[in-house]
């Protein structure tokens, strides 16, 4: 499904969604579950932190990995490509997190001091999952 968002062009493959949070007066509990909002099962979780000013990570797309990027301190970007366009999106409230799925070029930036990105991923690592080369991902994109 395709639809318009800020007069860009944006997919189903990659978008915002907000987490369920249960506040009280000692503070705020953000919860996700299987089958309530995650589209699919988690198979690992990573995250990065301590990324240095001015450094970008990312840089590649995946052929299958859905993954959830959530700003559970912190603040940073995310320019995310696919076959219906691109966007940024800046990830700040630690309930507010980024899907991407399979066939997105994303690349990740502007961490602030304090950044944690935490990512739930849909398979474990592998390698050859990753499409690292923008001429690479572009041939994808074409025969997609
Ligand atoms: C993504 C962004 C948000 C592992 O051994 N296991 C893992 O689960 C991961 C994610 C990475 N690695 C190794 C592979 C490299 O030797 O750790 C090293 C750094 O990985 P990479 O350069 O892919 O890291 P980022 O931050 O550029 O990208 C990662 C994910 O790879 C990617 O899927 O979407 O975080």
């Amino acid at each position: 499904m395709v639809k318009k968002a800020h007069n860009m062009i944006v997919s189903e493959d990659h978008f915002i969604t907000k987490l369920h949070v249960i506040p009280d007066e000692r503070g705020k509990l953000c919860v996700i579950e299987r089958d309530k909002g995650l589209p699919f099962d988690i198979r690992r979780v990573y995250y990065l932190y301590d990324v240095p000013a001015g450094t970008d990570r990312g840089s590649h797309a995946h052929l299958q990995l859905q993954q959830l990027l959530i700003p559970i301190s912190g603040s940073f970007s995310v320019r995310a490509w696919s076959r219906y366009g691109e966007r940024t999106y800046r990830l700040y409230e630690p309930n507010v997190a980024l899907y991407i799925g399979p066939g997105v070029w994303r690349e990740l930036m502007e961490f602030s001091s304090n950044a944690v990105c935490l990512v739930l991923a849909s398979m474990e690592y592998d390698e050859t999952d990753y499409i690292r080369s923008r001429e690479e991902f572009d041939r994808h994109m074409k025969n997609a």
